[in-house]
């Protein structure tokens, strides 16, 4: 049923493939990685990574070897997620504000203005250091720390954390992602999603645009009231 007089209170984003395209960046840190150790990988491998956090996506790579990877201790585990994260860590040292995806900055003002809180749930222990770069920083009311939630994308930990550290109520918060285990989280929490890319990959998703410069608050809004 439509309800005009529900509005949005918060806007909790996403990092990676929302405002700003470091995909490229975590799939040639993970092919040097899978190179090294003679593991298929290929862009369409990386899709399944999206959102999904580093020791998870790391179990996904090794469940190609024939023994699907029981045979790797958590040592070494640990040492091939740190050798990884050392190799997107030397790729994202340039990235500064030229590289936030279209679209972005005028929305962020824009619910500023409105005083719409902003919230940032990603799952990259990347992503303080990476909004501090892009000088997006400031914009934020709350940034979760991922290892601070017991579970990962798809579980809605990171969603419901943003939401309860900003003291406002799910059904009024929406959700912004490019990866269908962050939709997942995002209406596990309770929240309006909305989906950036695919229609296939995010059919799950209550609203959804092909990209980033196509986020207009106003048309958010009118779906969100619907
Ligand atoms: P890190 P998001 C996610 O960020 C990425 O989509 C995913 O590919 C990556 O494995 C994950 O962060 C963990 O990143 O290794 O830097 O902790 O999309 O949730 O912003
Ligand atoms: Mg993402």
């Amino acid at each position: 049923m439509s309800d005009s007089r529900r509005e949005i209170e918060a806007m909790i984003f996403d990092l990676d493939g929302v405002i700003t395209d470091t995909a490229k960046y975590h799939y040639e840190a993970w092919k040097l990685l899978a190179d090294e150790l003679g593991l298929p990988f290929d862009r369409a491998f990386n899709e399944q990574l999206k959102g999904i956090d580093r020791m998870a996506s790391l179990e996904k790579i090794l469940s190609q070897m024939p023994d699907g990877g029981a045979s790797i201790t958590m040592e070494k585990r640990v040492q091939w997620a740190t050798e990884k994260n050392k190799n997107y860590q030397r790729l994202i040292e340039a990235v500064d504000e030229t590289e936030i995806l279209p679209g972005i900055l005028d929305l962020f003002r824009e619910l500023k203005q409105r005083g719409i809180a902003i919230g940032l749930a990603s799952a990259s222990r990347n992503a303080g250091t990476l909004v501090r770069q892009l000088k997006v920083d400031s914009y934020f009311d709350v940034i979760v720390d991922p290892a601070s939630v017991a579970h990962g994308k798809p579980a809605p930990d990171i969603f419901l954390k943003a939401a309860e550290t900003l003291g406002i109520v799910s059904k009024y918060c929406v959700g912004v992602e490019d990866a269908e285990a962050g939709i997942r989280a995002i209406k596990g929490a309770g929240m309006f999603a909305i989906g950036v890319g695919d229609k296939q990959t995010l059919a799950e998703a209550d609203y959804l645009v092909s990209e980033t410069a196509l986020l207009s608050l106003s048309e958010i809004e009118r779906h969100f009231r619907q």
